[in-house]
This record gives structure tokens, C-alpha cells and sequence, in this order.
């Protein structure tokens, strides 16, 4: 093991994945209208946490850093999945968002019919690449699986339905707690989860707790940074149900909850996953 931050990490890895993001779309997607739609938005500057997170769990447990490329694919359909929940959710029938990453959202850009398919475009193509990698059918199997359950009815799809439809109602803090854990936290678990089966390990119960505790520690830390720009306070968020220093308070529980659960871990470095949590103290 030799690199021990997660910014470092990420400084290694990410120019060759981001190469291998844009070509390999740019390759497979033949229709323009709907090339251009998609790529907009996958190369729209998002800072690549899930992916960085999974291949960051493979490289923890041993998979040596010239040896991560088999897994792209696999990371890959995890951030082509979360581009298509951005670029839903900021549709006009759902968070109805002009922007995104300081650029025109997708719907703005291309319009709305085009947006939608370029969002049905990314989440499909997503389980296309993790059936055609060259990993083993297990791992294949187990990745599919996981990403279906953590992003779909069962996960994100039910905690945006949640989002969207108790937008005007206030929510106790064990509904506000479930529609983040799935809108948001799972699949960040996904991610991590994910990133163990593709390295040969069985779930550990010690990962999960922290993938849990950072997917939701993510989304309070976003959410404290629309309250301090001053965001619509109507909306379903920890600091407008129970105060922003409440939610300060909360997110370091969480964190430390993340670090305890990560230094009992036995099958994995713990260096990178303990330098991921200093994302939630800048
Ligand atoms: C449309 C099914 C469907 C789901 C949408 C992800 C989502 C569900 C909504 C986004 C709402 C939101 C802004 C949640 C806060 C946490 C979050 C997911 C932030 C965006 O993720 P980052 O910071 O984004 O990783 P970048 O731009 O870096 O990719």
C-alpha cells in the first residue's frame, strides 16, 4: 500500500478513468443528439466520489495500482448512474433546476424530451458495461445486483419518490433519515460495497456501517452548503426540520461513527477510507 490519502488517490487515478469515461461513451453512442446530451453531462466537471470510492476499495484491499483498470467498468456504470439521477432530478417536474455544476442543467441545454433520454441513456448503458467487463460472472452478478437494489425501487428511486411527493409536509427525523439513506447514502454504499465483492472479499459488516454513515454524512454536508447559500428552507433537509448547528452536530457523530466502524475493519488498509472522511471537515 503505498499511497495513504485519498486526495492523493484520486490525483493517481482519476485522469486515466476520466480518459476512459469519455472515450469509451463517445465510442459506443452512435446517435449524436443523444452522444452530446449524455457526455454533457458526464464530463460536466462531477468530482467522481463513488467511483473513486469503489476503486479506492479495491486498492485497500491489495489490488495493486496498475491493476485497477479491470475494474472501470464497473466504477464507470456507478457514476453513469448517478449522472442520470442528476440529470433527473433537476427536470422541472422534480427539483426543477436551471443549473448544475455552475453549467446550464441538461434539460436547459438539449430540452426536456432529450434530457429524459439522456438519463434513460446513462442508467441503461450502466448495467451494459458491467455485463460486458472481463470480470469474473460472480463479480459481474454481484455488482448488478448491488447497484440495482442501492439505485432503484428498492433505494434511490424510492427515496426521490419519497422527495417529491412530501415536498409541501414536514417530516418526522426517522422519514427524513430513511429518504436520505436511500435517495443519497445508498448508493454511496453501493459504491463501497461494490468495490469489496469486485476484490474478492465478502461483505463485511464493519464497511457497511461505514459506507452507511458517510453516504448519509454526505448529504447533511450538502445540505448544510445550500443553508449557508441560503437555500429554499421549505425543502425536506436536516437543517431546516431541525437547525443548522443540530445538523453540525449530527454530521461529526457520523463521521466518527464512519471511523470507529472502519478502524474495527481487519480485511482492508484503513489509510484511504479514514483520509476520505477529511471531505466532511473541509
Ligand atoms: C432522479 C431517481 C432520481 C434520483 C435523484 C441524487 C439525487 C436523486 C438527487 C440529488 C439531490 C442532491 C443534490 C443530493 C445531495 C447529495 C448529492 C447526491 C450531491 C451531488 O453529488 P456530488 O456532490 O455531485 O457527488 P458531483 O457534481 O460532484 O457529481
Amino acid at each position: 500500500m503505498e499511497i495513504k490519502k485519498f486526495s492523493d488517490f484520486c490525483d493517481q487515478v482519476l485522469p486515466d478513468f476520466n480518459k476512459f469515461l469519455d472515450n469509451k461513451l463517445k465510442t459506443e453512442i452512435k446517435q449524436a443528439t443523444l452522444r452530446d446530451a449524455m457526455l454533457y453531462s458526464l464530463d460536466a466537471g462531477g468530482k467522481r466520489v463513488r467511483p473513486m470510492l469503489f476503486l479506492a476499495v479495491a486498492y485497500s484491499s491489495s489490488i495493486k495500482l496498475d491493476k485497477l483498470s479491470q475494474f472501470y467498468d464497473i466504477a464507470g456504470a456507478i457514476e453513469l448512474v448517478h449522472t442520470y439521477s442528476l440529470i433527473h432530478d433537476d427536470l422541472p417536474e422534480m427539483d426543477d433546476s436551471d443549473y448544475r455544476r455552475g453549467k446550464l442543467s441538461n434539460h436547459k441545454q438539449f430540452g426536456v424530451g432529450p434530457a429524459v433520454l439522456a438519463g434513460d441513456g446513462l442508467l441503461t448503458q450502466a448495467f451494459y458495461w458491467i455485463a460486458k467487463s472481463n470480470l469474473s460472472t460472480d463479480k459481474r452478478m454481484a455488482a448488478v445486483r448491488i447497484l440495482a437494489h442501492n439505485a432503484g425501487p428498492m433505494g434511490m428511486v424510492a427515496g426521490q419518490m419519497t422527495d417529491i411527493t412530501m415536498e409541501n409536509k414536514v417530516l418526522t427525523e426517522d422519514e427524513l433519515t430513511t429518504l436520505h439513506r436511500e435517495k443519497t447514502a445508498d448508493l454511496i454504499t453501493a459504491a463501497v460495497t461494490t468495490g469489496a465483492f469486485c476484490a474478492g472479499h465478502e461483505l463485511s459488516k464493519n464497511l457497511v456501517q461505514y459506507a452507511n454513515d458517510i453516504g448519509l454524512a454526505f448529504q447533511l454536508k450538502d445540505d448544510l452548503n445550500d443553508a449557508d447559500d441560503g437555500e429554499d428552507s421549505n425543502k425536506n433537509t436536516f437543517p431546516n426540520l431541525i437547525g443548522k448547528e443540530a445538523t453540525e452536530a449530527k454530521l461529526k457523530d457520523l463521521v466518527k461513527d464512519a471511523l470507529n466502524a472502519v478502524l474495527k475493519e481487519n480485511e482492508f488498509d484503513k489509510n484511504l477510507l479514514v483520509s476520505f472522511l477529511d471531505y466532511f471537515k473541509e
